[in-house]
């Protein structure tokens, strides 16, 4: 019998799988069994933006969490693909802050030229994974279009559900009498919707600054963004104020520790996501911080204590798309025992060290050098295709001093690609002056 390998997910970590193991097959090698699950109809996963919020036409949890007008948050030259770059898809160098639909495009086109798309079935959500006696696991999963459930039995699971989807919502006293809209990030889409509306946000990471930026651009009246550990600390416009941690709010008013409050017309809780997988069992149930370092992941992708059970994309990321494929191309040659695993013990040392690494870094640099080291590290021990990780970590070394000197022009910079070696050339205008990001317009330089 063929090894059976599922795939959850077919977003960016789950579609790097699918690459993976073709790949090896175009190179004459027997590949296992491979069925991806995916519960929303198409690829892309987060980058397949939704309208929905709340749940899907199927009554899930709306994965979505993206919305209009989003722009690449880092350059494009920390994610691209080496086997695939942006001047292959796109038959000529773009710039380096590409808007949504154009990303959505770039991982679309790798996938249609890798000829993937029949290994995955699509609008079936898994239900429930259980641990066989053999050591196998069975997979329970609905197809929702057919309204029908299904089991079936796999060797390997590799779990690509990703986690900026399920929102962290705290709750602070005075919410249940708030009468302005009070909403999470996850559930954020459309910027226009806060025209002349003073809006305070919560949170100091990269939702809250984009967030807190998009809404800026499209004519929201003021901004007061909330920190509980440190404030962002950028030269921010004028109608934008970065305050100290909520007190508590009544039905209009919000109140801040340091004793000064302000009128806002709506909340928006950029706080976080949660690491949640409700279809998986306690003993193969991943429970880590977002951070460089996960718990419990051998080389940040096996299941410590259950090595037939893989993780992509857990981690806190600055690299993104070329991280899920050193895991996925690293994944797929553990499966097909190109690489032997060590003893239960050196993989819980492998961990605490990764971890121990991560809580020593003094700065953002090093955390990027961190994850770039990570990311070189599994690509040196597979085939996929080696890129200049240094040029990328120079481009977010650059990107974070272009945030530093103008927070709202950030984006108007280009940076080398760490594949072709070419400079990316500038966008035609300026990103806080751009309303039209669609496709063409972007293409149009
Ligand atoms: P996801 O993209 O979340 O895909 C997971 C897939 O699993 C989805 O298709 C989902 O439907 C599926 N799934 C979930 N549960 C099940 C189930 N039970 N059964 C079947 N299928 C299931 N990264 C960047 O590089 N640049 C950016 O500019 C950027 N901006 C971002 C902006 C926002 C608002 C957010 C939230 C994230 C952003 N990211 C960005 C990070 C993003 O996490 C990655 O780019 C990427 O989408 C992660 O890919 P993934 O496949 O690991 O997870
Ligand atoms: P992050 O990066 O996990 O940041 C979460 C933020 O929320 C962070 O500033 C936290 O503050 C803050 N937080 C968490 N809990 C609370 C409470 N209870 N009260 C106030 N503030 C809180 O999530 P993001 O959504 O910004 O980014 C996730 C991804 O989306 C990212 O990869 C982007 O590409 C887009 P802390 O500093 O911990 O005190």
């Amino acid at each position: 019998m063929p090894l059976r390998v599922a795939i959850i997910g077919a977003g960016p970590s789950g579609l790097a799988q699918l690459r993976a193991f073709q790949s090896a097959r175009d190179k004459g090698l027997k590949i296992p069994e491979v069925v991806c699950f995916e519960k929303q109809s198409d690829w892309g996963g987060l980058w397949n933006y939704t309208w929905r919020t709340g749940v899907d036409e199927y009554g899930n949890q709306c994965h979505g969490s993206m919305y209009r007008y989003l722009w690449s948050n880092g350059p494009k030259e920390g994610l691209e693909f080496s086997d695939y770059t942006f001047e292959e898809h796109f038959g000529k160098p773009i710039a380096s802050y590409p808007p949504r639909e154009v990303l959505f495009d770039y991982i679309k086109g790798r996938m249609e030229k890798a000829g993937v798309r029949s290994m995955i079935e699509f609008s079936t959500i898994v239900r429930n994974v259980r641990t066989l006696t053999d050591g196998r696991f069975e997979l329970t999963t609905r197809n929702e279009v057919t309204d029908t459930d299904k089991s079936e039995n796999f060797d390997k699971v590799i779990v690509a559900t990703g986690h900026f989807s399920v929102p962290n919502v705290p709750e602070y006293k005075g919410f249940s009498e708030f009468n302005g809209r009070l909403m999470h990030a996850h559930d954020f889409r459309d910027a226009r919707q806060f025209l002349n509306q003073d809006l305070l946000i919560l949170g100091s990471s990269y939702s809250a600054e984009d967030i807190g930026s998009q809404c800026w651009k499209y004519g929201a009246k003021s901004i007061t963004v909330s920190h509980r550990t440190a404030p962002m600390g950028y030269d921010w416009p004028d109608n934008w104020k970065e305050v100290p941690r909520l007190s508590h709010v009544d039905e209009r008013t919000a109140y801040f520790i340091d004793g000064t409050n302000k009128e806002v017309d709506a909340i928006i809780l950029c706080t976080g996501y949660k690491h949640h997988f409700p279809f998986l069992p306690d003993d193969l149930r991943l429970k880590t911080a977002n951070r460089l370092a996960t718990a419990d992941l051998y080389k940040g992708v096996v299941w410590n204590k259950n090595p037939s059970i893989f993780y992509l994309g857990m981690q806190d990321q600055w690299y993104t798309f070329n991280m899920f494929d050193a895991q996925a191309w690293w994944v797929r040659d553990c499966i097909m025992e190109k690489i032997n695993l060590p003893d239960y013990a050196s993989m819980v040392q492998d961990v605490v060290d990764r971890e121990e690494a991560e809580a020593a870094l003094k700065d953002k640099y090093a955390g990027i050098e961190y994850q770039g080291a990570y990311t070189m590290e599994l690509i040196e021990e597979t085939d996929y295709p080696k890129f200049d990780i240094e040029a990328s970590n120079r481009a977010f070394y650059e990107y974070i001093g272009h945030k530093k000197n103008g927070i709202m022009n950030f984006r108007d910079f280009g940076y080398v690609s760490p594949i072709t070696g070419k400079k990316a050339p500038k966008h035609h205008t300026a990103w806080k002056d751009e309303f039209d990001d669609s496709l063409e317009s972007y293409l149009n330089s």
